[in-house]
């Protein structure tokens, strides 16, 4: 997680704070073309999951607020407190806002920064998986039930064991199993956990020499109460077109945060954001465990620092949830967005231009 070269003006974070800051944005993006408009333009979100579940789709996104915090390549300015979850029934149909789903106070273990979410269904459950910061600024992965899709949610009184990093990804393969990708560098600590052991000491330059191998995502299967991991976390490997490991200083290719799997005609895509070159790639494979070799760029630069999505199938078509800053021109105060994706002949995706 970075920043962008934004300044922060004002410190509150009412719903009237959020219009004013659209309308000074309105002039600046009246300029711009975007391919999307933002699905909600009442309260910030981005990060977004989405999901169909019984025919509906559902969207459950960060949200975005103005804490005042100063921005930083540990992401500080990300200060969220609570979900919304959002739903609509057809893509370009009318989305609603459900309201707070959860929120970091309820949270027993939480400290601060809930970041980005997503979510799954299993025998009448839902369950929401959140990044937050526990106590000690460590970050972990919580789970959170309900028997609503849009909540409200009820956190588990721990973070899953052995979770750490940010930005948790479910994906449930075709045979039932479930499995969560997770991770993040910079703000979000992948890089502190290298030795196994979470280290606190110098954040960012914990990272591999620019000649060393990128750090890779990390992953395991759920339990099938989809509560806790059933096996050890490993790393996820993403190679070149050559067959190797994309090196830490190759940062138009290497992993950065924001991962999501999905399957098309039985082979499995991992997409990403590449960080500080604020490219959505993606990387195919044969398992959802890996390996996985790099494909092509999936999104273009949006407008803003961090580039985040999700990838679902809605009637046979298929779309990505991405986000952009077109309402209010800050990096931290985002909104979500839909647009089709498109496939080449041999299950490839074209590159879209935000
Ligand atoms: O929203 C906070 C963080 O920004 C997410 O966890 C990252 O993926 C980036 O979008």
């Amino acid at each position: 997680m970075g920043s962008a070269c934004q300044s922060n003006t004002t410190n509150t974070e009412n719903n009237a704070t959020e219009a004013t800051t659209q309308d000074a944005a309105a002039s600046d993006s009246a300029s711009r073309k975007y391919l999307a408009k933002p699905l909600i333009k009442e309260i910030y979100t981005a990060d977004p999951s989405a999901h169909v579940i019984n025919g509906k789709i559902y969207i459950y996104p960060s949200h975005d607020i103005e804490t005042g915090m100063p921005e930083n390549d540990n992401g500080d300015h990300f200060a969220m407190r609570d979900y919304h979850v959002l739903s609509m029934d057809s893509i370009g149909g009318k989305v609603t806002d459900h309201g707070v789903a959860l929120d970091t106070k309820d949270i027993p273990w939480a400290g601060r920064q809930l970041w980005a979410p997503d979510a799954a269904f299993k025998d009448g459950t839902y369950y929401l998986y959140f990044p937050v910061k526990d106590k000690q600024d460590v970050f972990r992965i919580g789970v959170a039930t309900s028997t609503s899709p849009t909540g409200p949610f009820k956190a588990q009184p721990k973070p899953i064991e052995g979770s750490l990093s940010i930005d948790p990804a479910v994906f449930t393969d075709t045979d039932g199993k479930t499995y969560l990708y997770m991770g993040g560098i910079w703000g979000g600590q992948l890089q502190r956990w290298r030795t196994g052991k979470y280290d606190a000491s110098k954040p960012k330059e914990q990272e591999p020499g620019p000649k060393e191998v990128a750090l890779g995502p990390k992953m395991a299967r759920l339990s099938s109460d989809m509560l806790r991991f059933d096996e050890p976390v490993k790393e996820v490997q993403i190679l070149g077109q050559d067959g190797k490991p994309f090196l830490s200083g190759d940062n138009s290719h290497r992993f950065f945060e924001g991962g999501w799997m999905h399957k098309y005609n039985g082979k499995y895509y991992f997409s990403y954001s590449t960080g500080d070159t604020h490219l959505l790639v993606y990387a195919t494979g044969d398992s959802p465990y890996g390996p996985f070799t790099y494909q092509g760029v999936l999104m273009n630069p949006v407008e803003g620092w961090t580039t985040h999505h999700s990838i679902v199938e809605v009637k046979g078509k298929w779309y990505i949830f991405y986000h952009d800053t077109e309402l209010s021109g800050k990096t931290w105060l985002r909104n979500v967005k839909v647009t089709e994706l498109t496939r080449k002949p041999d299950g490839g995706l074209e590159t879209i231009n935000p």
